[in-house]
C-alpha cells in the first residue's frame, strides 16, 4: 500500500531547484507523487516502502545536492 510523508529539505532556495527534486523524484521507480514546497521548505511524496525505501529518496535527494531530514 502507498504511504504518504513530508519531509523537509534543506539547502534548496530556488523554484529551478525545488522543480528538479520534484521532477527526478517523482520518476523514481515506486514514488507515485513528489510534491516540492519552496516557501515551506518540504517535501510530500507518496510511496510504495514495498518498492522504494526513504533512504534511497534520500541518496537521491543528496545526490542532486540537498538533505532530506527526517519527519519534523
Ligand atoms: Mo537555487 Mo539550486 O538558488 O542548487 S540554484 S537552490
Amino acid at each position: 500500500p502507498a504511504k504518504t510523508v513530508t519531509l523537509p529539505v534543506s539547502g534548496m532556495h530556488c523554484a529551478a531547484c525545488s522543480a528538479r527534486i520534484e521532477r527526478v523524484v517523482g520518476a523514481m521507480e515506486g514514488v507515485d507523487a513528489a510534491a516540492v514546497n519552496l516557501a515551506d521548505a518540504s517535501l510530500r511524496l507518496d510511496f510504495n516502502p514495498a518498492i522504494i525505501s526513504l533512504d534511497a529518496v534520500a541518496a537521491r535527494v543528496a545526490d542532486l545536492g540537498f538533505s532530506l531530514g527526517p519527519p519534523p
